[in-house]
């Protein structure tokens, strides 16, 4: 694989595709819901099956010339069912939103009301608020970690659904750092004759390499990305019990999706065959083992974790007792070269757009072949970096020389790079 036609035929596109390719080799990349894909992903993604359009499922398509695509679905299908021991799978939607958008609108109706954990606890937009077609189509209960433990307290949950009878309880969060109670929440859905959906986004791919509970066999339906610790293409799909598998198939198409991407469901057929083989099963123990690796560091460096620390691959650090906001921490991190993003922390004083928090994740670092020991120089350099509060720019320097002399010991797609542009872009 090669980007030679690109850089002859359109330099200005290139130019930013090499920028970013050497972004992420020299830098460090902790956001929580970004991974490196195989190189086989890559090429697939990049194939000419986006050339063709597939509406309708393998053997029951509206387009002739299928027969190829349909082996790429079936494949995908067969290994997610295989992958979750899931009954039913459909592997159509574009992005975990749109997985979720296809669930709510299969299970529930325009108006009904449905319960998921509030975005500025650790929820997502996706999962009931206001500004999102989860929140403008349906009547949203959302629920809240304890204030004390910053964990989600399951009699409250209950009381909640008691209360309000929703139709529909979603688990699963963009920033919760603590382990789900699967089997409460089932529990709990079948007290008040509601459905129990889970979005697995966030650790899809520690459930599949057995470092995380499974929400499977709890859940009527789960919906998942494929693209963060799963580390496939940047795309969605749905898992069901088989009572639901026509309801799901029907309103993926023709109720809301057209024509699939066949080039990112191929890729996705290749993401769950590499997350079936047993070197994944250790990808996903090392993402935990680092993050909590990564976690003891920060506290050694004086940070307070949200709950207090992490049982998956993520960590939300409260800036507050450094006297700075989220932005501010991501900012200062960014310029010498390690990703993070803001986050809201569980009651935080502040917008969404300035947080108290930045949420910090292992996955992509763990698909480098950053070990504890990585952690443990990551959690210094993130230290010395949020220390630095007046700006002193030699430090700025010597910091990011420190993160760029990191990330080359792991390299990265290094014959992607284009050194001519390289060169140029350092200069
Ligand atoms: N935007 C994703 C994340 O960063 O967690 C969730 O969709």
């Amino acid at each position: 694989m090669s980007y030679e036609s690109l850089k002859a035929g359109d330099e200005a596109v290139h130019r930013a595709v090499q920028g970013e390719i050497r972004r992420q080799n020299e830098g460090i990349e902790l956001i929580a819901s970004e991974n490196f894909t195989s190189r086989a992903v890559l090429e697939t993604v990049g194939s000419p099956l986006t050339n063709k359009y597939a509406e309708g499922y393998p053997a029951k398509r509206y387009y002739g010339g299928c027969e190829e695509v349909d082996k790429a679905e079936v494949l995908a299908i067969d290994r997610a069912k295989e992958l979750f021991g899931a009954e039913h799978a459909n592997v159509q939607p574009h992005s975990g939103s749109t997985a979720n958008l296809i669930a709510y609108f299969s299970l529930l109706d325009p108006g009904d009301k449905m319960m998921g954990m509030s975005l500025a606890h650790g929820g997502h937009l996706t999962h009931g608020h206001p500004v999102n077609f989860s929140g403008r189509f349906f009547d949203v209960v959302a629920y809240e970690v304890d204030k004390e433990t910053e964990v989600i307290d399951m009699d409250r949950v209950r009381e909640l659904a008691k209360e309000h009878r929703p139709k529909l309880i979603v688990a699963g969060a963009s920033a919760y750092p603590r382990l789900w109670d699967f089997e409460a929440f089932q529990n709990i859905a079948r007290e008040v004759d509601a459905r129990f959906l889970t979005d697995m986004a966030h650790f899809a791919g520690l459930v599949a390499g057995g470092a995380h509970p499974s929400p499977v066999p709890h859940s009527d339906v789960v919906t998942s990305t494929t693209h963060k610790t799963l580390r496939g293409p940047r795309a969605g799909f749905i898992l069901c019990r088989d009572e639901f598998a026509k309801v799901i198939d029907k309103t993926n198409f023709p109720g809301m999706q057209g024509g699939p991407l066949m080039h990112v469901i191929a890729a996705k057929a290749v993401c769950f065959g590499e997350a079936l083989r047993p070197e994944f099963r250790e990808y996903a123990r090392n993402v935990v083992t680092n993050a909590k690796a990564l976690a003891d560091g920060l506290i050694e460096q004086g940070l307070r974790l949200v709950s207090g620390g992490t049982d998956n691959h993520l960590m939300l650090v409260d800036m507050t007792p450094k006297g700075i906001s989220g932005k501010k921490a991501e900012r200062l991190l960014g310029e010498v070269g390690i990703t993070v993003n803001k986050n809201a922390i569980p009651f935080d004083p502040k917008k969404p757009a300035i947080t108290s928090g930045i949420r910090i994740g292992t996955p992509a670092v763990t698909t480098r072949g950053m070990g504890t020991e990585a952690m443990g120089r990551i959690a210094s350099l993130i230290g010395a970096t949020l220390a630095n509060l007046e700006e002193d720019e030699a430090v700025k320097a010597e910091l990011k020389g420190e993160v760029e002399a990191l990330a080359r010991e792991y390299p990265l797609y290094p014959d992607l790079v284009d050194e001519a542009i390289g060169v140029e872009a350092r200069a």
